[in-house]
């Protein structure tokens, strides 16, 4: 198993068992800290999650939390999504900071954080290893005080939707902005129409007095060209109900298997304004699934120019091509050239 397909939910069980008794609270959070945050001028890391497990005098606890790093001049600051300070090292109390990689079932990168008074803290930064890697050498550097970059402010970005793979591939593709995405699972009606962009905008218009803006909500579909772009509007309800293996069956003696994903972004921001961004993808069915990657379709579909499923492709593979990267990245121009 890759360090992709980890259940980040899960690892706490699966790695070191978890202790719900955890007591972030205990951890510091104290007024000092909080002004040093807000004016401070230097780096902050986007970690979708870390995990910590965190030693002293012989015991340890162990807790895992959304969020992001901040180094300000004196501080290593973990901070949850929504901003409470979880976790506070001073930069000068530490001795070490150095990756490891841990093989088992599930390939962990931690960092080892060494503190003079001899605590130690294993922190997870990265979900794979070149993320890992990165963020532990930037981290190391700013701890010292030399990355002069001060990376922008991180935006929180509400993505409603009900389905983990989705965020999963926001998490990813939003990995290198300054949004970070955090999910509102509301399942929101979605109207019987012929078009992804009806769907939205009705979806828009229902959530705008239940979620905080700005949201974003995500409405996609595969369109298969010898079926009449079905099932298109009716993806999900097609995949809840005669699943995958149906569509294949329904395909049995076809021989044009052309199909088309397609994506449609809707956007509400807090003045009330609406926005689309649309992505597709086109590719062709195949005749059986392959791959256990990804979600819903993704293991009968290969884009065009690829001989792999969606499903068999890593999560940056898939974002880089597909309808939803594509809407995405359209999204992430749209956010990065206005306040929000
Ligand atoms: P939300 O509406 O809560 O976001 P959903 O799973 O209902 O989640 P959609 O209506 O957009 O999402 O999706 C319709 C169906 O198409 C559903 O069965 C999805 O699993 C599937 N689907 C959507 N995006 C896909 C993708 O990138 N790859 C494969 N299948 C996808």
């Amino acid at each position: 198993m890759s360090s992709k397909e980890i259940d980040w939910d899960n690892v706490d069980d699966i790695e070191w068992g978890v202790d719900d008794e955890l007591d972030w609270d205990d951890m510091d959070e104290e007024e000092d800290i909080l002004i040093e945050l807000r004016n401070d001028p230097q780096p902050s890391f986007f970690v979708r999650k870390f995990a910590v497990v965190w030693w002293r005098k012989g015991f340890y606890k162990a807790g895992k939390v959304d969020g992001s790093i901040r180094v300000t001049p004196t501080r290593l600051i973990f901070l949850d999504s929504k901003g409470k300070v979880r976790l506070s090292i001073m930069n000068d109390s530490i001795y070490s900071f150095d990756l490891h990689h841990h093989d088992g079932e599930f390939p962990i990168y931690y960092n080892e954080i060494i503190t003079k008074d001899q605590s130690s803290y294993q922190i997870t930064t990265g979900v794979d290893e070149s993320q890992s890697v990165k963020n532990n050498k930037d981290i190391k550097k700013a701890i010292a005080g030399e990355l002069e970059v001060s990376k922008a402010e991180i935006t929180e970005l509400t993505i409603v939707t009900t389905n983990k793979g989705k965020i999963g591939e926001f998490v990813q593709s939003l990995d290198k902005t300054n949004f970070f995405p955090v999910q509102n699972s509301i399942d929101y009606p979605e109207i019987q129409a012929s078009t992804l962009e009806e769907v939205v905008d009705f979806g828009l218009d229902w959530l705008k007095d239940k979620v905080e803006p700005p949201f974003v909500i995500d409405d996609a579909g595969a369109f298969i060209d010898s079926l009449e772009d079905f099932p298109g509007v009716y993806s999900r309800y097609i995949y809840d109900t005669i699943g995958v293996e149906g569509v294949l069956k329904q395909m049995n003696d076809i021989e044009d298997r052309k199909a088309t994903f397609r994506c449609v972004l809707g956007l509400a921001l807090a003045d009330g304004s609406k926005h689309k961004f649309v992505g597709e993808c086109t590719g062709h069915i195949i005749g059986e699934m392959r791959g256990s990657g990804g979600f819903g379709y993704d293991p009968i579909f290969i884009p065009g120019g690829y001989e792999k499923t969606f499903a068999e492709l890593s999560l940056e593979e898939k974002n880089s091509i597909s309808h939803r990267g594509r809407a995405m990245e359209k999204l992430v121009d749209f956010l990065s050239n206005m306040e929000i």
